[in-house]
């Protein structure tokens, strides 16, 4: 792995077909959205995995709630920052692309990024416990009464909770676009959680370029070509105009 400074960056991206981008995290906590490992204060006495599963939701599903209505506050409160806007440029730069997102703020889609798979699903999402079925309610705010579906079951945020299967048409579109392409960039995840941290592994398997973004190293940097030691908002951006520069080159050409 070989640690580069952005004026390579061109030498990279030069020539990809496909580029897939696996982002968590650490993307999102530059826009203010708390990361699922770092502190975040008010929740931090309470690990993750703790309460993103449905063991805590039929404990307790008032706290469950509790913990999301906050984290809904939190994200209607922030917007896209830089790292997410050259997600989306580069996105239409590329003559093929595919963004992947543990994240569940929909804040990629919000900054203009159109091919996004959400394998975790999405915050903003009421699901049936009991039937599964999914409603997106903007004015539905839990304050206290556990909301039902029309089946009689309970409504849970559309989320993919630890020790549940993701959605199989999601995951199985992006182990095709890992197994495919020919850039695979990772940027802000802790590459812990499983099986999206497979995405990486699958993408190296098959030969593509592995390019990871991350102010600290994970399990993953061994697999990395590049490892970019820093922030979402400050390296993506560079890396869109490095995309600009090449697209203007050929287009001259
Ligand atoms: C499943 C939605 C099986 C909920 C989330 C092997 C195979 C399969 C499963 C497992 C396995 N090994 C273990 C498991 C179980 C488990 C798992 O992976 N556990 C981990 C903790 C070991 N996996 C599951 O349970 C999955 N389900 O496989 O079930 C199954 C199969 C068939 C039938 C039934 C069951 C489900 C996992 C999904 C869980 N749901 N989210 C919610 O949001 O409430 S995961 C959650 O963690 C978020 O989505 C988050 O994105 C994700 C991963 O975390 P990261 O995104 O990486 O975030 P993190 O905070 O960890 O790291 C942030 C990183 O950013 C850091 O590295 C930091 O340095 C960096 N950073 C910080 N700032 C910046 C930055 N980088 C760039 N710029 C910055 N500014
Ligand atoms: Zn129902």
């Amino acid at each position: 792995m070989q640690a580069i400074i952005p004026c390579d960056i061109a030498y990279i991206i030069k020539n990809k077909e496909h580029t897939v981008v696996l982002s968590g995290a650490g993307i999102s906590a530059e826009s203010g959205v708390p990361t699922f490992r770092g502190t975040d204060g008010l929740w931090s006495k309470y690990r993750p995995e703790e309460l993103a599963c449905e063991q805590a939701f039929l404990a307790d599903p008032e706290l469950v709630w509790s913990w999301y209505q906050y984290r809904r506050d939190v994200i209607k409160s922030v917007k896209p920052h830089a790292g997410h806007l050259a997600l989306a440029s580069i996105e239409s730069l590329s003559p093929q692309f595919t963004l992947i997102t543990q994240n569940v703020d929909g804040l990629h889609v919000r900054a203009g990024s159109r091919r996004v798979l959400e394998l975790h699903g999405n915050i903003m999402v009421n699901k049936c416990h009991s039937c599964g079925e999914e409603t997106r309610d903007e004015e539905f705010r839990f304050a206290g009464e556990i909301p039902k579906c029309r089946c009689g079951g309970m409504l849970r945020p559309g989320v993919v909770w630890f020790g549940e299967s993701l959605p199989v048409d999601v995951l199985e579109q992006a182990i095709t676009a890992a197994g495919s392409c020919d850039l695979f960039i990772s940027v802000g995840t802790s590459s812990i959680v499983y099986p999206a941290a497979s995405l990486l592994e699958i993408a190296h398997e098959k030969g593509a370029v592995i390019l990871e973004i991350n102010p600290e190293t994970t399990p993953h940097t061994r697999l990395a070509d590049y490892h970019l030691s820093g922030s979402a908002g400050q390296i993506l951006p560079v890396l869109a105009d490095a995309y600009k520069s090449l697209h203007s080159q050929t287009a001259g050409d």
